[in-house]
């Protein structure tokens, strides 16, 4: 019987920065050991694993919706693909932002993994403005996010003032029981130690807080038909909706009409992994800020938009839909 390998989960709010810290972690992992990162995305079309490829790590997506629903299955079917195949040294989990804790923590602390996973901290990224906002405070995912995690990190230190920050660490050093770190980063620069730091049993104030997703219907697997320039899918829950599109590898798109577009939108998050003009970009929108990021490589384009509102699904996704388009290098000669 192999060491049980050390495994963590990364968690905090939606867009919060826990694909960004997990590139950073990639970037300082010992040479060689093997890494495998199993990422969770509320919508269909995932994104960050896209964002993810190409470095150093073995990447498996479970997207559509929070991964400790259907009873963990979808969760549990990612990681023993993981382990079976990459056979990894460490194991980063990242769950979807607007996913509850409790029940991923429970499959992992369970028997079925207990001599196949070393279980160490979870760390938990907040961002200290969200502190001060009671749309945060009182939400259930977001409080226990922060009441399970053993090390809990301030991220965007950069945007953030000194009586943010300091307000942050009164919170953190006022948690009970008290957390193994408090600390602040920008960027997601998180240190490699942290990660062997111990993981003690946290109970959460609102284990049945997360409503959980339904069985999505079966649509079968997100695979373009021959000939299929696009598919569309979407999902809802956790009172939020999303709506993602999945282009074929023959589809280039416009840098600068894109950028323009997105800029444009008003919408709680965007992700996007698009072949360009100007090469692969990946596109990060949060709380209406628009960073672009260059990628070596995509095997296809996938943009997927997350919002609250009721209009999302009747007429912004159809709106979105033509305008994405009319942003293909071939949308000129078809007009
Ligand atoms: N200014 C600033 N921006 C940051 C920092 N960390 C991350 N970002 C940006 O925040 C956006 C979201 O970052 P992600 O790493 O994708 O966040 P996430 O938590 O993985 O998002 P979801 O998986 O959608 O919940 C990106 O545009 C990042 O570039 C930071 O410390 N400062
Ligand atoms: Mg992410």
């Amino acid at each position: 019987m192999s060491h049980p390998i050390p495994c963590n989960l990364i968690t905090g709010f939606l867009g919060v920065g826990k694909t960004t810290a997990i590139l950073h972690l990639l970037e300082n992992k010992p040479e060689n050991e093997t890494w495998a990162v199993l990422v969770n995305e509320f919508g269909e079309i995932g994104i960050d694993g896209a964002m993810m490829q190409g470095k150093g790590a073995v990447i498996r997506e479970v997207p559509g919706g929070c991964m400790c629903c259907v009873a963990g299955l979808p969760m549990q079917i990612g990681l023993n693909m993981l382990i079976a195949r990459s056979k990894p040294d460490r194991i980063l989990i990242e769950p979807t932002g607007l996913g509850h804790p409790a029940q991923i923590l429970d499959i992992l602390h369970g028997e079925y993994y207990q001599d196949v996973l070393d279980l160490k901290a979870t760390l938990c990224l907040v961002d200290p403005r969200q502190l001060a906002e009671p749309r945060y405070l009182e939400n259930d995912n977001f409080r226990d996010q922060i009441a399970m995690a053993d090390v809990l990190i301030a991220n965007k230190a950069d945007q953030c003032t000194e009586e943010q920050l300091q307000a942050f660490d009164d919170f953190g050093s006022n948690q009970q029981p008290p957390k193994a770190l408090v600390t602040q980063v920008s960027q997601g620069e998180l240190n490699k130690d942290w990660l062997d730091l111990t993981a003690i049993t946290r109970a959460a104030a609102k284990p049945d807080a997360h409503k959980h997703h339904k069985a999505m219907p079966d649509i079968g697997p997100l695979e373009l038909q021959p000939g299929e320039e696009f598919l569309r899918r979407e999902n809802k829950g956790q009172a939020h909706f999303s709506c993602g599109w999945l282009f074929a590898d023959t589809v280039a798109f416009s840098f600068n009409r894109l950028f323009l577009l997105f800029n444009s939108l008003d919408v709680k998050r965007l992700k996007a992994v698009v072949k360009t003009d100007m090469g692969v970009r990946g596109f990060n929108m949060q709380e209406g800020v628009l960073s672009v990021l260059e990628l070596d490589e995509a095997a296809d384009s996938r943009i997927e938009v997350i919002d609250s509102t009721d209009s999302a699904q009747k007429t912004l996704w159809h709106e979105i839909e033509n305008l994405l388009l009319s942003c293909r290098l071939t949308a000129d000669v078809e007009e």
